[in-house]
């Protein structure tokens, strides 16, 4: 087997995003191109001669392909040994675990999440590094400023491995394993929850939930982990075989996408409890019978109720959220006397503060939460959590949620979704409120009156790196906020996110529907950001 050095030309478009590059996969197979950022990975680092690379990825759609190609690039670029995924399948929590189990030098995980797949829709990869986690924005813009003079890459000459079977093989001088893409994540699981207890609940006649796979990767660890492990009937599972495509599914788990959940509890005979995972298995949506819980109150909740998981008993360190989510979290942090921290859009700004163990729980608004176990968010790890909350207070998820907010109030909160709207517009849209923000400071907009209005950033405590535009904040008096940001994780036009956030303390208003209580503010943002005439769109594409 030879190494063979390719001569290639950089393409201009290899900035990573919000997590990692994500492209349609027609790009993907643009000749050299999965190459070229591979090789630019690799070159942006140093010192992994020798060292352990894990490889994996959500299943869909070029995979597989992706990998055999990887596995021949690090081969040739001097890494020792790769664990790969049986299949190619790692969840992006998995591949956290693997990493950090196993002290590889880092990873390589090939996903677009929440993303249509198939061969016209989209493909990811992103790198990890030896802390599990996403790589860190200096890491990223030195991939991206390779980038874009990227005039070679090595390759191995050698045939495609059998990624289905369990075992190890020699690439070269490179060794290559094959494990179980499961396994050592459910171990963690099991050491950080209390299984017996969510078995009695599963066992009980009381009882009964409902997961749902969204065909993509959750399926096989949901089947290990509560069926197996934990008992669960198999019927609690849905679309949990894993598809290249999804389904033809958009495996993002909210109330829109993650419908056929959506349909049963709130059908009749609904279960107590509902959850659904992403593309890549590392959000979730968490519903009780007939009753949506937010991921911000979630996170908030969790946080609440760690003392009856076994992992967080001996109390949590700090909170961490990223900045839209809304601030039910800092309630509890506040009255537990602990820390928390407001981060820029994407996991990879919670990495230093899990690291330095200033912060234990970390959660998004975009159905993502986790905690130091692993350096990503995790899907199955909210479940396992949520059950294990259920298990030990023998209460309705409608009952927690309400007295949570008794306790500290409800924070009422949507998120607002433009998808797809034309890129120039979309930018018009938020460089106006640049421009226009420092003057709105003092207006009054019937009755709110505006505090403040930045464009958020954030400077890392941990090493002092700082990151600026991540999103026009705009505070009122009255501590309820609106906040834009355009995504970066689309790959056609731009995508528009508008949060909205309120806080009520008064019971009586509890049971008010988000929508409702927030519309003034909703209206307010429209008007501010001339969100309809410059978007063209009279509505959101998506609610949660
Ligand atoms: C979105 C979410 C963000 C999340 C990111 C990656 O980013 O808003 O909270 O971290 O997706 O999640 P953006 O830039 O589109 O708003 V995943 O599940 O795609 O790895
Ligand atoms: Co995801």
């Amino acid at each position: 087997m030879s190494i063979k050095v390719v001569s290639t030309s950089p393409f201009p478009d290899q900035k990573p995003g919000t997590s990692g590059l994500r492209k349609k996969v027609t790009v993907f197979q643009t000749p050299n191109y999965l190459e070229n950022f591979v090789q630019s990975i690799f070159d942006s680092l140093e010192g992994f001669s020798g060292q352990t690379l894990v490889v994996g990825g959500d299943g869909r759609y070029y995979n597989r392909h992706a990998i055999q190609v990887i596995l021949r690039m690090a081969a040739a670029n001097g890494f020792g040994k790769i664990l790969v995924g049986r299949g190619g399948i790692l969840s992006t929590p998995a591949a956290s675990c693997i990493i950090r189990k196993y002290n590889a030098f880092g990873g390589i995980i090939l996903s677009a999440s929440h993303n249509p797949a198939g061969p016209d829709d989209d493909f990811g990869i992103k790198y990890n590094t030896g802390n599990g986690g996403p790589a860190p924005e200096k890491i990223t813009d030195a991939i991206y400023s390779i980038t874009k003079s990227i005039n070679a890459y090595k390759i191995l000459e050698a045939n495609d491995l059998d990624l289905d079977r369990l075992g190890e093989t020699k690439l070269g001088e490179t060794i290559v394993e094959v494990i179980d893409s499961v396994a050592d994540y459910a171990e963690l699981m099991g050491e950080l929850f209390d299984f017996d207890r969510i078995k009695t609940l599963l066992a009980s006649t009381e009882f009964s939930m409902c997961f749902d796979g969204m065909h993509a990767v959750t399926g096989p660890y949901a089947q290990e982990i509560l069926v197996n492990r934990l008992g669960a009937p198999a019927s609690a599972l849905q679309n949990c075989v894993p598809l290249e495509d999804f389904g033809g599914g958009h495996p993002d788990p909210n109330l829109v996408y993650a419908h056929d959940l959506v349909d049963v509890l709130y059908g009749d005979a609904a279960p107590d409890f509902g959850a659904a995972s992403d593309g890549d298995g590392d959000r979730n949506m968490i519903l009780g019978r007939k009753f949506f819980v937010t991921p911000s109150d979630s996170l908030a909740i969790l946080a609440a109720n760690s003392h009856l998981v076994p992992a967080y008993k001996g109390g949590l360190a700090g909170i961490a959220r990223s900045m839209p989510t809304s601030k039910a979290a800092d309630r509890v942090a506040a009255r537990l006397g602990i820390e928390s921290y407001e981060t820029p859009t994407g996991w990879k700004f919670f990495g230093n503060l899990l690291d330095a163990g200033k912060a234990t729980l970390c959660g998004e608004e975009s159905f993502g939460t986790g905690s130091n176990h692993v350096r990503e968010k995790d899907g199955l790890w909210a479940v396992l959590f949520w059950l294990n909350v259920l298990a030990a207070r023998q209460e309705s998820v409608e009952t927690i949620v309400k007295e949570h907010w008794q306790i500290y109030g409800r924070n009422f909160y949507s998120r607002h979704d433009y998808e797809g709207v034309d890129s120039d517009r979309a930018n018009t849209l938020v460089d106006n409120l640049r421009k226009n923000g420092a003057a709105l400071v003092g207006q009054k907009f019937g009755t709110y009156e505006v505090a403040f209005c930045d464009d958020f950033s954030y400077t890392d405590p941990v090493d002092g790196s700082v990151s600026s535009k991540q999103g026009i904040r705009i505070g009122f008096t009255d501590d309820s906020r609106i906040v834009f940001r355009l995504s970066g994780t689309g790959t056609q036009g731009a995508t528009l996110r508008l949060y909205v956030e309120s806080y009520e303390p008064n019971i009586a208003k509890h049971s008010l529907d988000p929508q409702e209580a927030l519309k003034e503010l909703i209206e307010i943002a429209d008007r501010i950001a001339q969100i309809k005439i410059l978007t063209g769109r009279d509505r959101p594409t998506v609610i949660t």
